[in-house]
């Protein structure tokens, strides 16, 4: 923000929502306790190579047996939300049949925790933690997964709808389908660009599946929806090639979940791409219609936006498998630990397109963040202010984006803990709090802060 220019965030509504985001296996830990049963992240954190430093999620925070004081720390940031989510081989072991009573019996402490400090729970279904039997009975290119994924739904509506108002199916099922099936990089590891299409479109389905059962079990108001993780795709320049390339992103990455989930039909353009590659989804009649399910809620997550040429460094169209070309093309900014450009004039773009493309559905961002080299000193206080200036610029882009006129009712801070970090094991941090992995102990960084004092400010103050 210049100098003497009002800051856009002063705009945000003293009703908006705030709050921090976690993931089940990311902060847990205790993967054996209570009747918990391996998930595919399990499984993955012990293939050679497939995470760095060949780091596990064994104990990660150890949320599990430290719940209480971390949602005190939340309650210290003046949150007023926090996403979590469930992990279904703790709640309903192997994938299929009864429920778990000792492993839902966590999430209903934490919900009850939750609520005695003042804190929505907001729950995410399915953040990634597939149960290892259901990937080796097939994982999610196969239909069947849809389904165990709707009956698992309803196990924990049962029993946490009663103080549960916000529900999200799934967590960035790009991620689930392309990262973990098509490109190989997260779990379970598969390099097969069809079997990712196929998980696409099951995933979908899941989703739409376990939105109609819990809407038909409500008993009384519910907010469901889903979130998914999109950025804008620019092409690099006007030319055809370029613009293709953006097109094809952009209809990956967006058009692909958002056409299906709120218009019930999949975009042409790609129908057609996938078609000149022999692919096709799996679409049975009355898929579409359980797809497009009405929703009430759509959760974004938001990180780096991307600009694409469709030549490579050789001038060629075509890559070794006839494919066409998709080469990412620098915008030229600092970029994140993660090697993420930071982009949020992208942000704003997302959010003012999103609002007039998928009209009437209010968003949420939940899930926004970076990670940086923190530096701590001997106290164990990281002066972040790279990471201060990260969340200030987002979330001044989402404030610009409701004054274009894009519904967004609150932000999510990832995460509140530096966590599992996927792939990247503990190396990457994103919290707005740091762990000492060797003693456990949190410090909040000055992003977090900062986040503190911008929540009161805005609430105290907004208009
Ligand atoms: C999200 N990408 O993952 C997840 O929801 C979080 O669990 C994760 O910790 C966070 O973002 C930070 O990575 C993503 O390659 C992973 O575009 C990869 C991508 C996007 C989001």
């Amino acid at each position: 923000v210049a100098s003497g220019q009002p800051d856009p965030i002063d705009s945000l509504p003293a009703d908006f929502r705030w709050g921090v985001a976690t993931s089940s296996y990311q902060i847990e830990g205790a993967v054996a306790e209570d009747g918990r049963t391996a998930s595919i992240w399990d499984t993955f954190c012990r293939v050679p190579g497939a995470v760095h430093n060949g780091d596990h999620g064994d104990i990660a925070c150890d949320h599990y047996h430290r719940m209480p004081a971390d949602v005190a720390l939340m309650r210290d940031l003046d949150v007023d939300t926090y996403r979590f989510s469930v992990a279904w081989p703790r709640v309903q072991p192997g994938g299929r049949g009864p429920v778990n009573p000792a492993g839902l019996a966590f999430y209903d402490r934490l919900v009850d925790e939750l609520l005695a400090k003042g804190i929505d729970p907001w729950v995410t279904l399915y953040h990634w933690d597939l149960p290892q039997e259901l990937e080796d009975a097939g994982g999610w290119p196969v239909r069947d997964t849809a389904y165990r994924f709707a009956d698992y739904s309803m196990l924990v509506f049962d029993q946490l709808s009663d103080r549960v108002r916000t529900w999200t199916t799934l967590n960035e099922p790009w991620c689930s389908a392309m990262l973990g099936y098509a490109y190989g990089r997260h779990a379970p590891g598969k390099r097969d660009f069809e079997a990712g299409m196929h998980a696409v479109h099951h995933l979908l389905l899941g989703h739409g599946l376990a939105t109609q059962r819990m809407r038909a079990a409500a008993s009384g108001p519910v907010d469901l929806g889903i979130t998914l993780n999109m950025s804008t795709s620019t092409a690099a320049s006007e030319s055809e090639a370029d613009l293709n390339a953006a097109r094809r992103a952009d209809g990956l990455g967006v058009r692909i979940y958002l056409d299906p989930l709120v218009h019930g039909r999949y975009p042409q353009d790609i129908v057609a791409d996938l078609a000149a590659r022999n692919i096709e989804l799996p679409v049975r009649d009355g898929d579409l219609e359980i797809i497009s399910t009405p929703m009430d809620v759509l959760g974004v997550n938001y990180y780096f936006s991307t600009q694409h040429s469709g030549v490579d460094e050789q001038g060629r169209t075509e890559d070794a498998d006839g494919l066409p070309v998709d080469r990412e093309v620098p915008f030229g900014r600092p970029r994140t630990a993660m090697d993420w450009e930071i982009v949020p004039e992208g942000f704003t773009e997302l959010l003012v397109r999103l609002g007039r493309d998928y009209p009437g559905l209010p968003m949420v961002i939940t899930e926004n963040g970076s990670a940086f080299d923190d530096k701590p000193d001997e106290s164990g206080f990281v002066a972040d202010d790279d990471r201060v200036d990260y969340f200030a610029s987002h979330i001044g882009a989402v404030a610009r984006a409701r004054q274009q006129g894009a519904d967004i009712r609150g932000y999510f801070a990832w995460s509140l803990l530096d966590n599992f970090e996927w792939a990247y094991g503990y190396d990457k941090r994103f919290g707005i709090v740091r762990v000492d992995y060797d003693t456990q102990v949190r410090t909040p960084k000055r992003s977090a802060l900062w986040y503190r004092d911008t929540i009161r400010r805005v609430r105290n103050a907004g208009s």
